[in-house]
């Protein structure tokens, strides 16, 4: 074991459930470069990614790669060391991602919205050795000035790199510096997955290379993709949904062609799908709302689309049957978690499973169970928490002991936070939360993040943030605040104090009230679920 993988850092699969998986066919020793280098060469001229006139067939994607890969290998990258990758939906985060597996190094990989508050963070919690970015060349000296600082800032960080897009040429090194993929051990960390965090210290997500590779494998034969299928990407590249259920990497197992668009938004994406002839595209409730209510719809030949994955958030039914009913498309519903469990409404589902359910668990080995409040399971229908295990759920955070106490059974069951049951068909219902997140149009919040970022305003005695019910993003940030005085404080105020913090835009909060007290539980924590807040002043 390695020294980054030790005990407390990395809680490994038990041995016997390990050789179970690998008995069983789902863990197959593989690792994501030999996955990679296996779907380019049986694939080699496919066209694998396009974005607008740029092109890369399978075998083009893979010697970048190798290339960078090579590259990193020849700046002193070693197989110990994590790389935290932040990139827009560019085809250089391709380069990037298998460049750095290519080295053996264990990408981190952040969203491009991610702030210097949030990336020091994560830096602090991988011991990140390095740091690599992709941007647009008009945001290149800006980023460079925030990864300066977090050089400065961070002393595991060695090493950054700012790379500007479509000059990834700049890295092609001549044939004769390349050199062979590092091999690492299949059952070690393959990539570190950000979770969205009910803490204030963002959690850290450890995917070995033979589990997550059984899900990817899986996921794309359940939603049939094959290589005539062409997928629209338009979800933030680092999110485990678009990467893997069945998302790109689904895609290059089966030798699809992949389209990066640049935005998400109708005008962009219909034409796309039309001149592409798009056949999957995967999407947040709120996307699906805003595709449904587009005054695009008809103004474009949608008909080659086959199937709308629709995940990370609850699609409300009323919603899914407007779609179903407008569209002529199957409706796929994806309720999955970058710790792992992935369930999928399948294509040949009758209307009514498809509508109301969040579908089915990927491996019959997935074990799910539904639990009360004491932590008892319950029959079949009975609503609780969603606790699972399985051959590519993780069973413990990167670094986080304490946090793996309460995030995790004795048993080994990872505590989802979410409440839901099984139906007779074996289909999962979400109908809950118990977690302190708000989910805003499917990006994660931790309002407890939020209220710690707050609290040290100057005017600001006490603060509170919820998620507030919204119809197109399905939550919004709300903050309560006591003053100390009866000062003013407007929203914008808030805003630009979390941006000096260098926090996120997505968690900037869309509302304020200012009020005078809140209301407390037993406990003397603040009653998130009280309905309203009493004494309002505003
Ligand atoms: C996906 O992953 P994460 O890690 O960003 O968020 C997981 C959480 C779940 O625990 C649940 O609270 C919520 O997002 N969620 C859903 C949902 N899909 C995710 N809640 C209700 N209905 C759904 N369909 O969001 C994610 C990862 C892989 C595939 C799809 C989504």
């Amino acid at each position: 074991m390695k020294c980054n993988e030790s005990a407390l850092s990395f809680v490994p699969y038990s041995q016997s459930r390990a050789s179970f998986y690998r008995k069983k066919g789902y863990w197959i020793g593989e690792t994501f470069i030999d996955f990679f280098k296996n779907c380019c060469n049986k694939y080699g001229d496919n066209i694998a990614l396009i974005h607008q006139n740029r092109k890369l067939t399978y075998k083009q994607l893979f010697t970048h790669a190798a290339r960078y890969g090579s590259y990193l290998i020849g700046q002193g990258i070693t197989e110990d060391d994590f790389i935290v990758v932040q990139s827009p939906n560019r085809i250089e985060h391709f380069i990037v991602m298998f460049g750095i597996l290519y080295s053996g190094a264990k990408p981190v990989f952040c969203l491009d919205g991610l702030g210097e508050y949030e990336l020091s963070n994560v830096i602090s919690i991988s011991q990140a050795r390095c740091y690599i970015r992709t941007v647009n060349k008009d945001d290149q000296e800006v980023a460079q000035k925030i990864a300066d600082r977090l050089k400065q800032n961070n002393s595991s960080l060695k090493y950054i790199e700012i790379i500007p897009i479509s000059e990834i040429d700049a890295f092609n090194l001549p044939e004769s510096d390349l050199v062979p993929a590092r091999r690492v051990s299949p059952d070690t960390i393959a990539f570190l997955l950000l979770s969205g965090g009910t803490t204030g210290v963002p959690k850290l997500i450890p995917r070995t290379h033979d589990d997550y590779l059984y899900s990817v494998r899986e996921s794309a034969k359940i939603c049939d993709l094959n290589e005539k299928s062409k997928l629209l990407l338009v979800l933030p590249i680092a999110h485990n949904f678009p990467m893997s259920s069945p998302g790109f990497l689904g895609a290059f197992y089966a030798g699809s062609c992949v389209y990066l668009a640049d935005t998400a938004s109708p005008d962009v994406c219909f034409p796309m799908i039309e001149k592409y002839k798009i056949s999957q595209v995967s999407l947040v409730p709120s996307l699906l709302m805003l595709w449904l209510d587009s005054v695009f719809y008809d103004r474009f030949d949608l008909t080659s689309l086959r199937v709308i994955q629709v995940g990370g958030a609850k699609l409300l039914p009323e919603i899914a049957k407007q779609f179903v009913d407008k569209f002529n498309i199957v409706l796929q519903q994806v309720y999955g978690m970058a710790e792992g469990l992935v369930n999928y409404t399948r294509l040949d589902d009758v209307l009514e499973t498809t509508i109301t359910t969040q579908g089915k668990k990927i491996s019959i080995d997935d074990e799910i169970l539904i639990i009360n409040e004491d932590g008892y399971p319950l029959g079949q229908g009975e609503t609780g928490q969603i606790i699972t295990k399985g051959p590519y759920t993780i069973n413990g955070y990167y670094n986080l002991p304490n946090v793996n106490k309460v995030s995790f059974t004795d048993d080994g069951y990872y505590k989802t936070g979410d409440v839901g049951y099984i139906d007779s068909n074996g289909n999962i219902v979400v109908t809950g939360r118990l977690k302190d997140i708000i989910n805003k149009g499917g990006e994660k919040i931790s309002p407890s993040e939020i209220e710690s970022l707050l609290i040290d305003h100057p005017s600001i005695k006490d603060v509170s943030v919820v998620g507030e019910p919204d119809k197109i993003l399905g939550e919004k940030i709300k903050v309560y605040i006591i003053t100390h005085q009866a000062e003013k404080l407007t929203l914008q105020e808030l805003r630009k104090y979390l941006l000096n913090k260098h926090v996120a835009w997505q968690k900037l909060p869309d509302k304020l009230e200012i009020v005078k007290t809140f209301e407390y539980t037993l406990i003397g924590k603040v009653n998130k679920r009280a309905k309203a807040y009493p004494i309002s002043e505003s």
